[in-house]
């Protein structure tokens, strides 16, 4: 099978990494039953630095015949809540005993800054195992009331094999933001990584072994969308699986749980995230939370606030300080190794152009660019920090997810007007408000439509704090108690203990 090996000579992380970049299925690295391979690309120089297999619907079936055995002996139900646990936890350790090399990984593959990256994804990623470790044991259905001759009591059993299927954007993050329920409730999972970003997955992978996860209970199958992705999605024996990615794919995931074995989904999509001034925010606070906001990530982030409604009378204070936030960042730009970077390149060439599509359709249709709007340098798919102002409703810049670094800034007058247009979008992931009035800070939090509402700060997500969209962001909450119930069926016993026919 494939084998990948870079070194990396930088000034933040100097060391060889090597791996084995095959399928890693029923507990090992396989060659592809049908072969090919995938080029990895540095979106921070467009060079390719290696290679893994990509997979195919007879890999996928192979899985979850792997997956299927270890439910019904080595996993699931039939090993103890305890014993899930300390293996979940087994996994956090080695993460973290690994964290500059899969950081490397990361930032290598998708552009991100690797001090970020580190502390942010994958040291979060250990907090997540860790907090899914703790809940392994904890999951228990309820003895019901019902009449003195029966004995009624809900169990909550695993789906037995799940997929799931990871965007580019966080390719650890997210796949342990799966992977970690998943598991803690006794499922087995199919996972397969992005295309663009497999790297970090399969270095995970060569883990599992090492912390004692038996075979075939986490396979992890690179390929394309529309081969493993849609295998996945299709298989007859998988009953659940959990997405992050475009609300275009989350859509034919859905369709072809419709057409098939009806399984359930979960979905975690796009948005575009009203981010709401008053003009009694704290200011300097307001600018700082805003360009993190939008910014953050390169604005691949799916709850990026990346409309920000600033009220009239904070207007003319906001707008240059929020320039000079994006002009600090566009400063920052560049490897992102160097320890002086903060905003590194968009994850693909593909990324790159759909960005400079957007930005270009603001100019056209009359948005006025206070900073950017242009790309940066000529190596790689970096994007100058955007702000745009001057923006009008049906704009496609204010109606589409952009995933990039651009702001669009839009004055509003009242509550009243500024809830009505915040809301006016087919999306419903995050919202965010800032104001020292605590009492209009919780009205407009709980009238604005989306799943999380952020007052006095944004993109602030905690492993027990439930996360997902409303409307065609997504179907389905992940992380805290609530993602247990979407990796687990609810089953009723009911006992007779005395009535007679
Ligand atoms: O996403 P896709 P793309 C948004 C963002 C971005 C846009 C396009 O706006 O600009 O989507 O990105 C797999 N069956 N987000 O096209 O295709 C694919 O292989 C099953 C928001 O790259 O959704 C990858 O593993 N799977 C977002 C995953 O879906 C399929 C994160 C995500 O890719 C498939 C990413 C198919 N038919 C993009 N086709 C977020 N919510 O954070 C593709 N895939």
């Amino acid at each position: 099978s494939t084998h990948f090996k870079y070194t990396f000579d930088t000034p933040l992380y100097k060391a060889t990494s090597s791996f084995n970049s095959g399928l890693y299925i029923n507990g090992e690295f396989v060659d592809p039953a049908e072969g090919g391979t995938i080029e990895v690309i540095n979106p921070a120089t467009s060079q390719i630095v290696g290679h893994v297999s990509a997979g195919t619907k007879k890999d996928v079936d192979l899985a979850v015949e792997a997956a299927k055995k270890a439910s019904k002996t080595t996993w699931g139900l039939k090993v103890p809540g305890k014993t899930r646990g300390r293996i979940i936890s087994k996994i956090a350790d080695l993460v973290e005993q690994n964290v500059d090399e899969l950081a490397a990984l990361e930032s290598l593959n998708t552009g991100k800054v690797f001090t970020v990256t580190k502390h942010l994804e994958i040291l979060g990623s250990v907090n997540t195992l860790r907090y899914y470790a703790g809940w392994a044991d904890k999951v228990h259905g309820k003895t019901i009331e019902t009449d003195e001759n029966k004995l009624a009591y809900t169990r909550h059993e695993p789906y037995g094999v799940v997929g799931a299927i990871i965007p580019w954007n966080g390719p650890l993050g997210m796949l342990i933001w799966k992977l970690a329920p998943a598991l803690a409730t006794g499922n087995c999972i199919i996972v397969k990584p992005s295309e663009i970003t497999p790297l970090t997955a399969l270095k995970f992978a060569s883990l599992l072994n090492e912390a004692g996860v038996p075979p075939g209970v986490v396979s992890i199958v690179v390929g394309y969308g529309n081969t493993v992705g849609a295998a996945i999605s299709e298989h007859p024996l998988i009953e659940k699986v959990a997405f992050t990615g475009s609300t275009l794919t989350g859509r034919k995931i859905l369709e072809a749980s419709a057409r098939t074995n009806l399984k359930d989904v979960t979905l975690e999509l796009g948005g575009k995230s009203p981010n709401i001034i008053f003009d009694d925010a704290d200011l300097e606070q307001a600018v700082k939370w805003a360009s993190m906001g939008i910014f953050f990530n390169m604005g691949q982030v799916c709850c990026a606030g990346s409309r920000i409604f600033v009220q009239e009378g904070i207007y003319d204070k906001f707008v240059p300080a929020f320039t000079a936030a994006a002009k600090a960042l566009a400063g920052a730009t560049g490897d992102p190794f160097s320890p002086t970077t903060q905003h590194g390149p968009q994850v693909s060439q593909t990324q790159f152009e759909r960005v400079m599509g957007y930005i270009q359709s603001g100019k056209s249709d009359g948005a006025n660019v206070l900073i950017g709007g242009e790309r940066y340098g000529n190596d790689g798919y970096f994007i100058q920090p955007t702000v745009f102002t001057e923006c009008k409703p049906d704009m496609k810049i204010i109606q589409e997810e952009i995933f990039g670094p651009v702001a669009a800034i839009i004055k509003f007058k009242d509550e009243a007007e500024v809830i009505e247009q915040a809301n006016n979008t087919v999306y419903g992931l995050a919202c965010a408000v800032f104001t020292e009035n605590v009492s209009k800070a919780i009205r407009v939090a709980h009238a604005l439509e989306a799943g999380s509402a952020w007052v006095n700060c944004m993109l602030s997500i905690h492993d027990n704090v439930p996360f997902g969209g409303y409307k065609q962001s997504g179907i389905g909450r992940e992380l805290g108690e609530y993602a247990l119930e979407t990796y687990t069926q609810v089953k009723s016993v009911h006992v007779n203990i005395g009535q007679r026919l």
